[in-house]
């Protein structure tokens, strides 16, 4: 069977969940990166049951997720994160949550990976049209929505099998003008996709891994609902 590590499952009501379940219903064991501040809620309401009706297959069975690994794709390493995040309770609970050490982590419990998803997007100031946009809050959608794919891949290709494949998830506002998806997220997908090229390429011809990005129709999760979409 294949192994498949879906960075961005917080709940259930979002595409990393969604993908989850379709890799779950396809054989795959499943592996979890979930964002450091969400972790305790998301394994609580996990072990309670709270997401049982969900985890449902087509053949009845119940989804089992292999290993819960905390994750922050916007820090590389630990020497990149700032002491006042680290010190801060939501993220001193856990540990080793930085791109390099979950990559390494990964690795130490299971050695290799077929399949790598990307569900994952943050946009301070997405409610801000892109003219009112601050430098800061472009770039954190940039480092959190578009160069944590890259970091991802850097990090996760080394225990990738080859043959192994890749995916995000985008949005059609890189191309056309949707109102309301401000805050450099529009520029965001687009940098997404220039590099899902780009990086198809590289990863392609060095490693024989394939690198997607899906452009998602609308789906109510979390996300979404706090851009009010
Ligand atoms: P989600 O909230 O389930 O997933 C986002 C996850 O990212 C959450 O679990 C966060 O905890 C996690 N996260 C945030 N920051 C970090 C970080 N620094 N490190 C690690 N994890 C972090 O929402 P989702 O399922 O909507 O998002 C998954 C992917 O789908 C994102 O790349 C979205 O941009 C993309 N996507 C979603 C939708 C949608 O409708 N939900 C659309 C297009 C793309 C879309 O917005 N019409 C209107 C809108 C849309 C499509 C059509």
């Amino acid at each position: 069977g294949k192994r498949a590590f879906i960075a961005g499952v917080a709940d259930d009501n979002g595409y990393g969940w969604a993908i989850a379940k379709s890799l779950a219903a396809a054989g795959a064991e499943i592996l979890v990166g979930t964002w450091v501040p969400a972790l305790n809620i998301f394994e609580t309401s996990l072990r309670r049951g709270k997401f049982d009706e969900s985890r449902v297959l087509p053949d009845g069975s119940l989804m089992e997720i292999t290993k819960i690994y905390p994750l922050d794709a916007i820090y590389d390493k630990l020497e990149d994160v700032p002491e006042d995040v680290k010190s801060n309770k939501r993220y001193s609970g856990s540990s080793k949550w930085t791109v390099q050490e979950c990559a390494e982590s990964v690795k130490q419990d299971f050695g290799s990976i077929d399949i790598l998803v990307h569900s994952l997007a943050n946009g301070p100031e997405v409610s801000k049209p892109l003219l009112e946009t601050s430098r800061n809050g472009y770039l954190a959608a940039l480092s959190a929505s578009s160069y944590s794919y890259v970091s991802l891949l850097k990090h996760f290709i080394p225990l990738m099998n080859p043959g192994g494949s890749s995916l995000s998830l985008t949005y059609i506002a890189s191309e056309r003008i949707i109102p309301g998806y401000g805050g450099g997220m529009s520029s965001a997908k687009a940098a997404l996709e220039s590099d899902t090229r780009v990086l198809a390429f590289e990863a392609g011809r060095k490693h024989r891994i394939r690198v997607n990005a899906i452009s998602a129709g609308p789906l109510r999760s979390r996300a979404a609902k706090a851009i009010g979409f």
